[in-house]
Formats: C-alpha cells, sequence, structure tokens
C-alpha cells in the first residue's frame, strides 16, 4: 500500500524536473541565438523632432511619441512608413530591417524634418 503511493509520486516528480530541464535549456537556446530588441525613442515637442537624426543598428523599433499640444504625423517620402495623425501623447513605431538612411517629415508641417539612420 505504501509503495503504490510512493512510486506514482516520484514519477510526478521525475516528470517536473525533466519538463523544468527542457524549458530551462529553451530559453538559455533563446537567449544565445537572438539578438536582444532595441528600442529608440523620438520626441516631438514644440514643432520639432527629437533627435532630429538617430543612428541605429539594423532591428530596432523606433517609437515617436507626440509631446506636442498639436497634432503631428510622421512620413517617410519613401512610404517606408507612414503615421496616422499623432494626438498629444499618441506614439508610432517602425522596425527597420535594412540598413539605410530612412528620412522622415510631418506632413501637416512639412518644415518638420527628421532622419533614422540604420547600420
Ligand atoms: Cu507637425
Amino acid at each position: 500500500m505504501r509503495r503504490s503511493v510512493f512510486i506514482p509520486s516520484f514519477l510526478a516528480l521525475a516528470v517536473m524536473v525533466l519538463a523544468g530541464s527542457v524549458l530551462e535549456r529553451k530559453s538559455i537556446a533563446a537567449s544565445v541565438g537572438e539578438k536582444p530588441a532595441t528600442t529608440a525613442e523620438v520626441k516631438i515637442d514644440n514643432f520639432v523632432f527629437g533627435p532630429a537624426a538617430i543612428t541605429v543598428p539594423v532591428g530596432t523599433t523606433v517609437t515617436w511619441i507626440n509631446r506636442d499640444d498639436i497634432p503631428h504625423t510622421v512620413v517617410s517620402p519613401d512610404k517606408v512608413f507612414k503615421s496616422k495623425v499623432l494626438d498629444t501623447d499618441d506614439k508610432f513605431s517602425f522596425t527597420f530591417t535594412k540598413p539605410g538612411e530612412y528620412p522622415y517629415f510631418c506632413s501637416i508641417h512639412p518644415k518638420m524634418t527628421g532622419k533614422v539612420v540604420v547600420e
């Protein structure tokens, strides 16, 4: 009677240990095999993109956030990306997967310009 209780609980423990080591191996592989995602932020304030030019590695997600009290947009003239109209505190994100220079402007105030350089 005692033995029949012991064996199932031993098996359950063994399964838990095996499952744990598999999970651990997976997370190690993930941390070695994948580059950490990088992010960058550009603030829009007082009709200015700040910083106006940024240089980021390939794979970076850039987020623009409108800290101004009037609406702005973030538009690539090469049609690589285009935000909706961003009201105060709205955000727009784009992930750059290829190296290059990506100029952009605000379609409401075309004198507002910026640039993302992806290396
Ligand atoms: Cu604007």
